[in-house]
């Protein structure tokens, strides 16, 4: 019999939940402790759509936490390794985010929204738990809170088009993760540069939970000249482009260096943050396992993995896949995957346990496309 997973009152829905729904949102994961649309029944035709079209993804899972007060920015600064010196109004940031032992627990895109007012749109851990509870143990003059704030991305080679009908041509120049307030039809937005993909798009910011629909409709009007159509965070498109996953290629003991994030980060910066005593020890002791991509030998995956695969060479365990699927741009199947330094300093061969059977793949950098 095939399993059904409970969910109750807990998990929450987005406010495109219902239009996601009626254009046929087929399955969904939890991230953020809400629903997150996986999959509209057509994986080749919503690859298609980012790759060489334009698709639109209901993402309000990409909670923000709003740091506002005077002590916004410092609290911000003291969250993240990356050095925020000159930070404006309009302009976004990917930051890492570390424990005290500098390992990764998040990597949110950082908003500046007024002099006083910053959102990190986070990845899936609890960042309003661990920046309220900084705030208040330092004395800091900030409140830290959810606001009513859930982003629509419109991604792929023609959302620029799509995007400048509706606003018009000025969102043309805007630069990558840079925003702007905007309106429609008096539905209240921030409009950024920005998406999980490499193909280009843009990230509408719905900033009153009750027009989610309303917002829904517009932009597949306004792409329906164009071909838009659902889509949702692409697995294969997101593996060629060596995207980070938190949660899904992370563990509990993956530091920001491990990922290639090196220049997200600022360590020898004058300001004081999170880890950073960690951060530049495990500078000085290098690198034990690294994120890279795998060509993986075989017929063409059947389906996605959803689970942790292991990889072995010469009988020794040294690492594992977080993310393979058959890429019809790399015309292999191909995999992001954490593994020992060891293990890609060899250049020989490794075994991924795959789900369809023992294959051998080569280690290649990142992005595979
Ligand atoms: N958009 C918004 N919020 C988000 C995401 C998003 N929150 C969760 C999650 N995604 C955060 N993680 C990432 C990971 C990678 C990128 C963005 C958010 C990304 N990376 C590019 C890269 O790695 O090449 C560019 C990074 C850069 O050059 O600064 O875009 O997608 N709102």
């Amino acid at each position: 019999m095939a399993l059904q997973l409970s969910i109750g009152a807990r998990v929450r829905k987005s406010p495109f939940f219902d239009a996601a729904r009626a254009d046929g949102m087929a399955a969904a994961s939890v991230y953020n402790h809400m629903y997150m649309p996986t999959s509209y029944g057509d994986p080749a035709a919503e690859y298609e759509r980012v790759i060489n079209g334009v698709a639109m993804w209901d993402v309000g899972i990409e909670r923000q936490v709003a740091l506002k007060g005077p002590d916004a920015v410092a609290l911000a600064r003291y969250l993240t390794p990356r050095n925020l010196d000159g930070l404006k109004i309009g302009q976004g940031k990917y930051v890492p985010i570390c424990n005290y032992e500098g390992k990764l627990i998040n990597d949110p895109v950082l908003l500046r929204i007024t002099d006083d007012e910053i959102w990190l749109s986070i990845a899936d851990s609890d960042i309003a738990l661990w920046a309220g509870g900084i705030a208040g143990a330092r004395g800091m003059d900030v409140y830290v809170y959810e606001p009513d704030v859930s982003p629509l991305a419109i991604q792929g080679p023609k959302a620029i088009d799509v995007v400048a009908d509706m606003f018009g041509n000025w969102v043309r120049t805007l630069s990558y993760f840079g925003f702007a307030e905007a309106e429609l039809e008096g539905i209240p937005l921030i409009l950024a540069r920005s998406g999980w993909s490499k193909q280009g798009g843009y990230e509408l910011y719905l900033r009153d939970g009750r027009y989610g629909a309303r917002l829904w409709q517009l932009v597949k009007q306004a792409g329906a000249g164009y071909g838009i159509g659902p889509g949702t965070p692409n697995y294969i498109e997101r593996v060629e482009s060596g995207l980070i996953s938190y949660g899904a290629d992370t563990d509990d003991a993956t530091t920001p260096y491990e990922l290639g994030m090196d220049k997200f980060m600022d360590v020898d910066q004058k300001e004081d943050f999170v880890g950073k005593a960690a951060l530049r020890s495990l500078r000085k002791a290098g690198l034990k396992r690294r994120f890279m991509g795998l060509l993986i030998d075989g017929e063409p995956f059947p389906a996605f993995n959803e689970a942790r695969w292991e990889l072995h060479q010469n009988g020794d365990y040294v690492g594992y896949v977080s993310a393979a699927a058959y890429s019809r741009r790399a015309q292999s199947n191909i995999a992001v995957s954490m593994v020992s330094t060891t293990a890609i300093e060899s250049g020989q061969p490794v075994d991924v346990a795959s789900d369809w059977g023992h294959r051998k793949a080569t280690i290649v950098p990142l992005p595979i496309i």
